[in-house]
């Protein structure tokens, strides 16, 4: 009767019956919530949606998570408690919405669990300018909570005296869980692999929605946190002596000849040893070299280069080759290092023992968003010193993709940064076209015959790494016309396939093999990608057949300038060395030594590419301490990652502090420094009287360079 009496006097209201009752009122507060983050997704984040069913995921996002969580306040029987519960629920939800918009304007990325329990040193590096990041529409994300209690307080808006039935909350419950599930499998079915690699938070944001986002990164903090816990120095001292019995001699005769050159580390997207060399045929009969210039390149009298190296990257893939190549030890198994642990880790990286050892600046140019696979975040910790990510190019519709900027707009525009980096300098290209799916090159851009398989994929990536390799070609060019590729040392390296093992049986005929004669020791063949150090002055370089992987480079490439490696912990050998033991373990624990390809129980004879069907006993031995040596290494690079082992590294390296780094307003940092040093600085820029050399740049297109051939 009382609720009656209570409708009665509401026959005379604005408001609609189902606002008085407690699932109408739910259903409000999930639509209010829904509303803030449409909007914020709209005008505050940038998410890089790509199609209407990214817009569809998107806009449900919200629903699964809102109404999940508010079904809490459901089982509470007494009413008033119920209410608040719900308020409570939604004010924290809103709050986590509204950090994140704030942080995001000063930050483009998303709060981390780790962020805020740091909290203390982003608002110390914001100073007085966090107040400058409100604007006055922000009430808008809370305007709602004084309309909705002045409307309770004026009793236009009741509460629902009777409690809610325990069997309908579970419903609601349930039917959010099923929800939720439902978005996370289309978000798999549009981005496969998007929770165990994760990408970028951007990814999970676009896809999930910030409430999974941030359960889901407490998750992965929870549990990096607990093998840190676990971890002693104790541990490292067992990585320590795996090290001292590793290491590899550095070869006298190379030891220091690139001693004080600037270095260029190049990182050829997607690209694969059998690209070097290779002609593709066209409809005509006609050969057409793919990558011209990195073949000359290849074959230089000044290159020493590697035909038998092998990618070793996980599911982190163009991080895991950074994560490689800079530090000598190897990505995690179960997932990206560089967003797992990237941001937490303590590192001795190639930028900052460079810097330290050798006074060296260090630069990495990229042109897509900082924030994918957490870069912003862990080159800070590599001890770079910039970082130019796509917020430093001018990026529209017509030079860029999904994965970012051409490659030849890339390296032209780099140039004017790059000119103001003080020598030495140790600077990183991330290029990115030669990328699947290999598609992308339209207008003059395209051209290059693509190949004729069943598979557009692979019909593609020749025409890709063609322009890859074009856009190489212009850089180098203008890097004689300044000068700077005299003084240099250039580390051109494949991160990973391009062509994946589940094409390769298409593949296989541009080979010259038939898909019947492809086996698992063809797909382990495939894992090479090619690595030279070019060092224009030296004469007798040379192709080595020495086996190695991307773990053995850093120290190859210090050796070369003259820095002793004996006293960090790097899992690598120098390739030079004779003392290496071309023992090369992929990161799902498969190898490849000269004589063997073992994959999982298969053994191979690398010789003769045949199955080693019946090994013998003294086989099985040789194959045993074979793989005791590549247990060794990835377990002593697990320990060393996963327990953050680095931390407790007594060698003369000063502990990076990402804090120091800023990657903002970075034209304005080498100026400034530029000034400061007066006539001592060493940049092209002050070389060249104050005076940009940005004009030296050339870019033609393939259909320009076509016409000029004829
Ligand atoms: C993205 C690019 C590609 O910025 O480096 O990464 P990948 O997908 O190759 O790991
Ligand atoms: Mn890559």
């Amino acid at each position: 009767m009382a609720q009656e009496g209570m409708f009665s006097t509401l026959k005379h209201s604005y408001y609609p019956n189902w606002i008085n009752k407690r699932i109408g009122f739910l259903c409000l507060m999930v639509g209010l919530f829904w509303l803030k983050t449409c909007f914020s997704y709209l005008f505050e984040f940038n998410l890089g949606i790509e199609n209407i069913f990214q817009y569809f995921l998107l806009f449900i996002n919200p629903f699964a998570t809102a109404f999940l969580l508010f079904s809490f306040s459901l089982y509470l029987r007494k009413p008033r408690a119920a209410y608040i519960t719900l308020f409570v629920l939604s004010f924290l939800i809103t709050l986590l919405l509204f950090s994140n918009v704030v942080y995001y304007r000063e930050f483009s990325d998303f709060l981390t669990v780790n962020t805020v329990l740091g909290a203390g040193k982003v608002s110390t590096g914001l100073g007085e300018s966090a107040l400058k990041l409100f604007r006055p529409y922000d009430l808008f994300y809370f305007i709602d909570y004084f309309v909705l209690i002045i409307l309770f307080i004026r009793k236009k808006i009741r509460m629902e005296t009777k409690s809610f039935a325990f069997r309908k909350a579970f419903a609601i419950t349930a039917a959010s869980s099923v929800l939720l599930l439902a978005n996370i499998a289309l978000a798999e079915m549009d981005r496969p692999e998007l929770l165990k690699r994760t990408f970028s938070r951007e990814h999970i944001v676009k896809y999930l929605g910030l409430n999974v986002f941030t359960v889901y990164d407490g998750i992965q903090t929870y549990q990096a946190n607990q093998h840190r816990a676990q971890a002693s120095e104790s541990d490292l001292k067992t990585v320590q002596d795996y090290v001292k019995e590793h290491y590899a001699e550095p070869d006298p005769t190379k030891f220091g000849i690139a001693k004080g050159k600037n270095v260029f580390v190049i990182h050829l997207e997607s690209f694969q040893q059998f690209l070097i060399d290779y002609k593709l045929t066209d409809e005509e009969g006609v050969e057409h070299e793919v990558t011209p210039f990195l073949n000359s390149l290849f074959h230089s009298q000044s290159t020493y280069s590697f035909k038998n190296v092998f990618h070793q990257v996980g599911s982190g893939k163009t991080s895991d080759a950074e994560t490689l190549m800079e530090n000598s030890f190897f990505g995690l198994d179960q997932g990206p290092i560089f967003t797992q642990l990237g941001g937490k880790n303590t590192f001795q990286a190639a930028p900052a023992i460079l810097q330290q050892e050798a006074g060296y600046t260090s630069a990495v140019f990229h042109g897509n968003a900082g924030t994918f696979w957490n870069r912003n975040e862990t080159y800070k910790r590599f001890g770079y010193n910039y970082f130019f990510d796509s917020s430093y190019y001018d990026v529209n519709k017509d030079n860029s993709f999904q994965y970012g900027l051409h490659d030849k707009p890339f390296f032209q525009q780099s140039v004017q940064y790059l000119e103001h980096l003080q020598q030495p300098f140790y600077a990183k290209f991330i290029s990115v076209s030669n990328h699947y799916p290999y598609s992308q090159l339209k207008g003059d851009e395209s051209g290059f015959p693509l190949a004729d398989t069943g598979d557009s994929t692979i019909n593609g990536y020749f025409a890709t790494a063609n322009y890859l390799d074009q856009s190489l070609k212009e850089f180098f060019s203008y890097l004689k016309s300044v000068g700077l590729y005299e003084n240099s040392v250039f580390v051109l390296y494949g991160d990973h396939y391009g062509i994946s093992n589940s094409r390769n049986k298409d593949l296989a005929e541009l080979l010259g093999k038939t898909k019947e004669e492809w086996t698992d020791y063809d797909n382990a063949s495939m894992q090479r990608v090619p690595v030279m150090f070019h060092i224009p002055g030296q004469t007798d370089g040379s192709v080595s057949e020495t086996y190695g992987g991307q773990v053995d480079v850093l120290p190859t490439l210090l050796h070369l300038l003259g820095v002793n490696t004996e006293n960090y912990i790097q899992l690598g050998q120098d390739l030079f060395s004779s003392q290496r033991d071309q023992v090369v373990a992929f990161r799902n624990g498969n190898f490849v030594t000269p004589n063997y390809v073992v994959i999982g129980n298969d053994i191979y004879d690398n010789k003769t590419g045949e199955l080693i069907e019946d090994p013998s006993e003294e086989v099985q031995k040789e194959i045993q301490a074979l793989e005791a040596k590549v247990t060794a290494q990835l377990t002593s690079s697990d320990e060393l990652t996963n327990g953050d082992l680095l931390r407790y590294a007594d060698s003369s390296l000063k502990t990076v502090d990402p804090d120091d780094y800023n990657y903002k307003n970075q034209l304005e940092q080498l100026e400034k420094i530029e000034k400061e040093k007066g006539n001592k600085s060493t940049s092209v820029y002050s070389q060249n009287n104050n005076t940009s050399t940005t004009d030296l740049y050339t870019v033609k297109s393939y259909k320009e360079l076509l016409k000029g051939t004829k």
